[in-house]
């Protein structure tokens, strides 16, 4: 028998990882009665690229997800050596990066051929089916690539397909044990919606997905998931949704799938502010009995001034009202505030940290992330800050090496830096649960209430004793 053409696709090396979502929805897209389709990911496996060379015979494509930032560098090496090997072989990009910016790396880079722009599924079928049957990619919109002459072009783009229509995701694309394994714990990443209503000025989805939003029904999710908590045993289930919470209807019917199928899981998702406010109490009890462990709610700012800047659309008083229903109902929350927006006033900026020693103060269960704002490409503010002269990486080099994770942002000063640094040192430690460090943590609640941080000994004990604060 003949073998089946075969789809190699390549998830780069970002620092930290979940299972590689993208991959295995456009993976499970394809008919795996036509196609043999294989999975690398370089976060995984000891030799990707390898792996990748090895696989090459019989392959009619090499695809790629591309995130902005570190792993740009990893995908264009493997690229390379992909055409350098097989020429015949279509190498595709895919993903945010190349939603952002479907030109960019095709001008730059010679051994990309395709880049995809937007949700991939029914592109990439119909993009295999072209390859395969050599039927051209002038009729697929949603695509940009380079011909034979090596002139460039842009097809118009796909409407967002509903979600509920595409096949479900093949977990056996990859070796969910090794994920598990990995993760250090039987937690398996899903996701159930794409794209998002809202409108924050530092977010790409509404320029990605034009504010539109399409998810699967609580019935199938509860199908799907019943029948892979049966296979894989997990215990943790993890909503990779920008805004699972959307409709609240498709929720509380998720959580009684959940309770009525006895899957017995703990699960974590994005939650808006204004959709915690808005679920009753009866709801946030039904949501915790299914198993609801934590919530992700973006607070960003401490002002409500800024608040409004950022088109967060959510009230100050919409965040306490969610913490308020979190801390009742025993549910766990991360609540990020983000520093150092462009134009941001030393009074909001210190508001916000104040808002985040509060909210800190609520539970030892709510975390609070600070981060500092960096320009992503794509959002309002992003575009704002370079109309004002602020330079984004131009190379694909440059992309891969604009490290956003940690990194502080260009609009931040030396003090400010040291004081939010400070604060997230304090209020980690006030936040401790070991019994070890309980004189610890009551200073950290001090220093914090008066923003007192000088003569930082629990810094110069936490290097010294690295055990005792670890
Ligand atoms: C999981 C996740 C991660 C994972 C990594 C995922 C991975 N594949 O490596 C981790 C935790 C490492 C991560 C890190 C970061 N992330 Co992240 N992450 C996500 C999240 C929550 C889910 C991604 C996902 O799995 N989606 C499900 C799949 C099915 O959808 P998808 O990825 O969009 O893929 C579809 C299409 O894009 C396309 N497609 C994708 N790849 C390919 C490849 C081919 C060949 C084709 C044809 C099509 C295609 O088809 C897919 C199916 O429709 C998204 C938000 C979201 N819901 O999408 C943010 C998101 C992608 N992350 C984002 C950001 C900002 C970051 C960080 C910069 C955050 C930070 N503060 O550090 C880092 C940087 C990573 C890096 N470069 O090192 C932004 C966008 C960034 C960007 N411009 O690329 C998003 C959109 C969140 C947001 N709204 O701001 N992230
Ligand atoms: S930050 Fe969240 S709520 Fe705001 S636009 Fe982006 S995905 Fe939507």
């Amino acid at each position: 028998m003949k073998p089946k053409p075969k789809i190699i696709l390549y998830n780069p090396l970002p620092v930290s990882f979940t299972m590689p979502l993208a991959l295995m929805a456009i993976g499970s897209s394809l008919d795996r009665k036509l196609y043999d389709v294989v999975i690398v990911d370089a976060r995984i496996e000891k030799n990707p690229h390898q792996m990748v060379l090895e696989n090459l015979e019989g392959a009619i494509c090499f695809g790629a997800t591309i995130l902005t930032g570190s792993g740009i560098n990893d995908a264009r090496e493997i690229t390379q050596k992909v055409k350098a090997v097989a020429p015949r072989i279509f190498t595709v990009w895919g993903g945010w990066h190349c939603s952002l910016f479907p030109l960019d790396p095709l001008e730059e880079e010679n051994s990309i051929d395709i880049t995809v722009q937007g949700q991939g599924e029914i592109i990439f079928k119909e993009l295999i089916e072209a390859i395969n049957l050599k039927s051209g990619l002038t009729g697929i919109k949603g695509i940009s690539w380079r011909e034979s002459d090596g002139k460039i072009y842009k097809n118009p783009p796909r409407i967002m397909d509903d979600i509920e229509k595409l096949p479900p995701i093949d977990y056996s694309l990859i070796d969910v044990k090794k994920y598990f394994k990995r993760k250090g714990k039987r937690q398996l990443d899903y996701i159930s919606s794409v794209g998002c209503f809202y409108r924050c000025a530092f977010c790409a989805d509404p320029h990605v997905f034009k504010r539109k939003f399409t998810s699967i029904s609580a019935r199938r999710m509860g199908e799907e998931i019943e029948v892979l908590y049966k296979k894989y045993n997990f215990d943790d289930l993890n909503f990779q949704d920008e805004t699972f919470f959307t409709y609240r209807d498709r929720v509380i019917d998720f959580a009684k799938e959940l309770i009525g199928r006895r899957i017995n899981v703990n699960w974590a998702a994005t939650m808006r502010a204004d959709q915690g406010d808005r679920l009753t109490d009866n709801e946030f009890a039904l949501l915790a009995k299914s198993g609801l462990r934590r919530v992700l709610v973006g607070v960003e700012s401490g002002t409500q001034e800024m608040m409004d800047w950022l088109k967060k659309d959510i009230k100050i008083e919409q965040v306490l009202a969610t913490a308020q229903k979190c801390l009742t109902h025993k549910i766990g929350a991360q609540f990020p505030v983000i520093v150092g927006f462009p134009g941001e006033t030393k009074e909001a900026f210190t508001k916000s940290l104040e808002f985040a020693i509060y909210l800190g103060n609520l539970s030892d269960f709510f975390d609070i992330p600070i981060f500092y704002f960096k320009p992503y490409p794509g959002s309002d503010i992003t575009n704002m800050a370079v109309e004002q002269g602020f330079k984004l990486p131009e190379t694909l080099d440059e992309w891969d090496k604009f490290d956003y994770m940690g990194s502080v942002s260009p609009w931040m000063d030396d003090d400010r830096f040291r004081l939010a640094e400070n604060v997230k040192f304090y209020l980690r430690l006030s936040q401790t649960r070991r019994r070890v460090l309980l004189p610890f943590k009551k200073v950290a609640k001090l220093r914090l209430q008066k923003m007192w941080f000088s003569l930082p000994l629990e810094k110069w004990l936490k290097k010294t004793t690295k055990k005792l604060f670890s």
